[in-house]
């Protein structure tokens, strides 16, 4: 999937032109028995549709994501401007990369595969499958879908959220759930969080029933079979995958869940200790990060950061890259992007979640942040300019236009991620000066925190949210199901319960941003967590060798290097392969495993007598 930005809003929208699509000109039948052209004659006929169409797709590509940058950094509620330039920005891109005319061309071109180079079947590929997204044969729909989509952000970004009687930010609702301790509150805070839900549920099922109709067009049938096919997968085995490692997971996250269970009770002087987590007591709005709960003494990142602001947390993340050998960013990333919070009374909004973006698939990189000084923002804030590296490091001669994307977009979510884990340990930590090399500090917390980080984000990302957009997308379900379905899964996958009964009046799913507006593909991030674990532990092991619970990657250019060489060729290069050559494995959840095992004896014994309920 060519994306706007990675996490972006509306990535899938892809453009269309009331311009004439170029077009190749076909092979011309001179006599009764046309002789079918030699293989280079397709080669050349494929390199020339390719130049065309790359020119005009790169051209209505800036124009719509232009367009989606104003719409998601200047949100005016009730002002229909953003919402409407962006539709027809998006509409025009839609009409070419889904014109009757490419999808013809594209078609005929792959029918002849065996006489292409890899690199033309690949990005042919790749322009089928973003004309799946906008079909002109159902222009209608896909015109129809745009707007929706246009009108779900504006919604979505422009809310205002209310806790005690007064305007609250997605940021302030979080900094709450991280610290108040007062039970009722944290019920009425986390109530307010899901307040925005129900006024998105007519626009989500009208949604759901476009973008199905949308790549039914082009024979799939589903939007979630579409997304699941980038990788080569079909949603059966996309699902399968996403089990088995929520699977392998599962032990450990139910030591993790025992213990916040009994650790959450008493910290809330409750008494009977609840078989299920009430999704109140979880320092997140899902239960998707549990990292907060704990602080290891020496280690404390929040009170470092805090003292440092959130412009050096940017600066610091750039400075990592840089020391393995990444450019500076350029100035036009600091000119442009949008990376802090609005100050309060600003007279509009926008959009809170962090996303990355590549505008002009060239070098315009920018990222939309609400950056603040907390261990939050500072992996978020590692998160989005891997992205914005990955981005630059494609950008190159060698990778066409069509194949700046990542190796698939698991991978593309997992680099700034494990640069996040990276800048985390302690001898990185060290090493920048920001902790005292002779503070002790204990390993099994520091671990306690990293798994309280990222093994609850299993369950959620590979179960919850991935089996509530498949059985929405695909298993058609039923419109008064869809916060009950929500529930069941979280009860079954994170052994997670509403403070209090939530009825089909709430729809909780909505809350979560990527159902609204990254459609059917989270997937990705339980699929990043697992790539990444198995990058940092090669990295770890057979570049730095240093233990993976405490390496400093700060300054080697190997490290660099090894990124630089999966980053480089993007989509270019088959996914299974480059990890496969890189790490010498397959995707497998073995590293992840591997990098928790020792925190097991600690849980067991921590769990010792407690009552286990999944
Ligand atoms: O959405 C994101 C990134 C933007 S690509 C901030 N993430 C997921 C989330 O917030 O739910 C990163 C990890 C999970
Ligand atoms: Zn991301």
């Amino acid at each position: 999937m060519a994306l706007l930005a990675a996490c972006a809003p509306t990535a899938n929208q892809r453009a269309t032109s009331a311009n004439t699509p170029p077009t190749v000109t076909p092979p011309v039948a001179t006599s009764a028995a046309p002789t079918p052209p030699a293989p280079a004659d397709y080669r050349a006929q494929a390199e020339a549709f390719l130049a065309g169409y790359t020119t005009e797709y790169v051209r209505l590509y800036t124009q719509s994501s232009e367009a989606e940058w104003q719409s998601n950094t200047h949100i005016v509620p009730g002002d229909t401007t953003n919402a409407g330039r962006t539709s027809r920005a998006n509409e025009r891109q839609a009409a070419f990369t889904g014109s009757a005319a490419n999808i013809k061309q594209l078609k005929e071109l792959l029918a002849h595969k065996d006489q292409l180079t890899p690199l033309q079947t690949k990005q042919l590929e790749t322009a089928l499958y973003n004309a799946a997204n906008s079909p002109q044969t159902v222009a209608d729909v896909v015109k129809r879908r745009i707007k929706a989509e246009a009108a779900q952000t504006e919604k979505l970004y422009g809310f205002d959220y209310k806790y005690a009687g007064k305007s609250v930010t997605t940021n302030g609702l979080d900094e709450l759930l991280r610290t108040e301790t007062n039970p009722q509150k944290r019920q009425q805070i986390w109530e307010a969080s899901k307040a925005i839900g129900p006024t998105l549920k007519d626009g989500l099922l009208n949604l759901r029933d476009l973008r199905n109709q949308t790549v039914q067009a082009l024979g799939y049938p589903d939007f979630f079979t579409y997304q699941a096919s980038d990788y080569g997968l079909s949603r059966e085995e996309m699902m399968a995958l996403v089990r088995q490692l929520n699977t392998e997971l599962r032990p450990l996250y139910r030591e993790l869940h025992t213990y916040a269970r009994y650790e959450l009770a008493k910290k809330y002087h409750v008494k009977q200790v609840p078989a299920y987590l009430p999704a109140d007591w979880l320092p997140n709005r899902w239960g998707q990060d549990w990292g907060s709960m704990v602080t290891v003494k020496g280690l404390n990142l929040d009170a470092v950061l805090a003292k440092k602001g959130a412009e050096w947390n940017v600066k610091q993340a750039e400075r990592f890259y840089q020391s393995l050998g990444f450019p500076a960013l350029p100035a036009s990333f600091y000119e442009k992007s949008s990376l802090y919070p609005l100050p309060p009374g600003t007279a509009y909004k926008k959009n809170n979640h962090a996303s990355a973006w590549h505008l002009d698939l060239d070098h315009d990189v920018r990222s939309l942040m609400s950056v603040e000084p907390n261990t939050e923002w500072y992996m978020t804030t590692h998160h989005e300019l891997g992205h914005i590296y990955y981005y630059l490091s494609y950008t190159n001669p060698e990778v066409p236009p069509l194949l700046r994307q990542g190796a698939n977009r698991a991978y593309h979510e997992a680099i700034g991620s494990m640069m996040g884990l990276a800048a985390q340990q302690k001898p990185f930590l060290v090493g920048l000066g920001l902790v005292d090399a002779k503070t002790q500090t204990n390993q099994t917390q520091q671990l306690l925190k990293e798994a309280l980080q990222y093994v609850p984000f299993i369950p959620f990302a590979s179960g919850v949210m991935s089996e509530w957009e498949n059985a929405f997308y695909a298993e058609n379900l039923p419109a008064d199901q869809l916060n009950a379905k929500w529930w069941a899964l979280c009860k079954q996958y994170q052994g997670m319960v509403p403070p209090t009964p939530r009825g089909e009046a709430y729809l909780d799913p909505a809350t979560k941003t990527h159902i609204n507006d990254d459609p059917a593909q989270y997937y990705d991030y339980a699929l990043s967590y697992i790539i990444l674990f198995q990058l940092h532990d090669h990295i770890a092991r057979k570049i730095l060798h240093q233990d993976p619970h405490a390496t400093n990657y700060y300054g080697s250019k190997e490290v660099g290097q090894f990124l630089q060489d999966i980053m480089r060729p993007g989509s270019s290069r088959d996914w299974r392969t480059v990890l496969k050559e890189k790490t010498g494995e397959d995707l497998s959840a073995r590293a992840m495993v591997d990098y928790f095992q020792p925190l097991m004896v600690y849980l067991k014994a921590q769990n010792k007598g407690r009552q286990y309920t999944m």
